[in-house]
C-alpha cells in the first residue's frame, strides 16, 4: 500500500519515522510518499499562496501547484484522493478500517485559509475530518487519520494481537490494564488478574469494558446493545 501525502510542510510527517508506523514503512509493509507542493509552483519564487478574490483575511492556497502535484503524483487516478477538512465526514474505526482497504492513497493537505475551491474540485475524491474543530494546517489531521488506518493493515501491529480487540472494534471502551509491580503508591493490581484464570480475567474484563463505557459514552452502549440484539 502507497499513502501519498501533499504538504506545504514535509518535515511534520518525521512524526511518522517512529515507533509501530516507523517500523511498518521501514519494513515495507506500507510506503510513506511525502511530496512538497512547493517543489511544483510554477511562480518564478515558487509562491503557493495569494489573496483570496473578494477580500477577507489571510491567504488561500493557488490551484496550480496542488493540481500538477495531484497530476504527478497519481496521473492514473488510481488512488483515493482525499482533503483533510472541517467539512469532511468523521474519521471513526469503521472509517479508518474502511480506508485501510482502499488501496493507494493521496492525503492533501491545506493550509492558511484554505485551498481555491478548483484545486479541490479538480483533484479530491473525498473531505475527512477528525471532529468539530479546526487545526492550522490538515497535516496533523492526515497523521492522525494515517496511523489510525493503518493499524488495520496486516504486518502494521507487531504481536498476534490485532486492531479488533481493542476499543471502539465492537463498540465498546478498553478495559484497564496493569504491568508490574504489583503495588505502586499502594495501589494495588486486582486480585483476578494476577490469579492465573484465564476465563475470569476474560469475565472481568467484559465487564469492566461494560462499566466504563456505560459511565463514560453511554451513547455507545446503545450502539453495541442495538447491535447485540439484531444479530439474535
Ligand atoms: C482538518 C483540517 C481541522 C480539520 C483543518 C479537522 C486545515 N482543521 N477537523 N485545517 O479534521 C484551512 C486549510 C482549514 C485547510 C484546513
Amino acid at each position: 500500500m502507497t499513502i501519498n501525502v501533499l504538504t506545504l510542510f514535509p518535515e511534520m510527517f518525521a512524526a511518522l519515522e517512529h515507533s509501530v508506523i516507523g517500523r511498518a514503512i521501514q519494513s515495507g509493509v506500507v510506503r510513506l510518499n511525502v511530496v512538497n507542493i512547493r517543489s511544483f509552483s510554477k511562480d518564478k519564487h515558487l509562491k503557493c499562496d495569494d489573496y483570496p478574490y473578494g477580500g477577507g483575511a489571510g491567504m488561500v492556497m493557488t490551484p496550480q501547484p496542488i493540481f500538477d502535484a495531484v497530476q504527478a503524483v497519481d496521473p492514473q487516478r488510481i488512488c483515493r484522493r482525499i482533503y483533510l477538512s472541517p467539512k469532511g465526514q468523521t474519521l471513526t474505526a469503521a472509517k479508518a478500517k474502511q480506508l485501510s482497504e482502499s488501496g493507494d492513497l493521496l492525503f492533501l493537505c491545506g493550509h492558511y485559509e484554505g485551498v481555491d475551491q478548483r484545486a479541490i474540485d479538480l483533484c479530491i475524491d473525498e473531505e475527512l475530518s477528525l471532529g468539530d474543530f479546526v487545526l492550522t494546517g490538515g497535516e496533523l489531521a492526515a497523521m492522525v487519520a494515517i496511523d489510525s488506518l493503518l493499524r488495520f493493515v496486516p504486518g502494521v501491529l507487531g504481536s498476534e494481537q490485532s486492531a479488533v480487540d481493542e476499543s471502539f472494534s465492537d463498540s465498546l471502551l478498553e478495559y484497564p490494564q496493569y504491568t508490574r509491580p504489583r503495588v505502586f503508591e499502594g495501589l494495588e493490581v486486582p486480585e483476578v488478574l494476577v490469579s492465573g484464570h484465564h476465563e475470569n480475567v476474560e469475565k472481568w474484563r467484559r465487564e469492566q469494558s461494560l462499566a466504563i463505557t456505560s459511565r463514560l459514552r453511554p451513547d455507545l452502549i446503545e450502539n453495541f446493545a442495538s447491535k447485540n440484539t439484531a444479530k439474535e
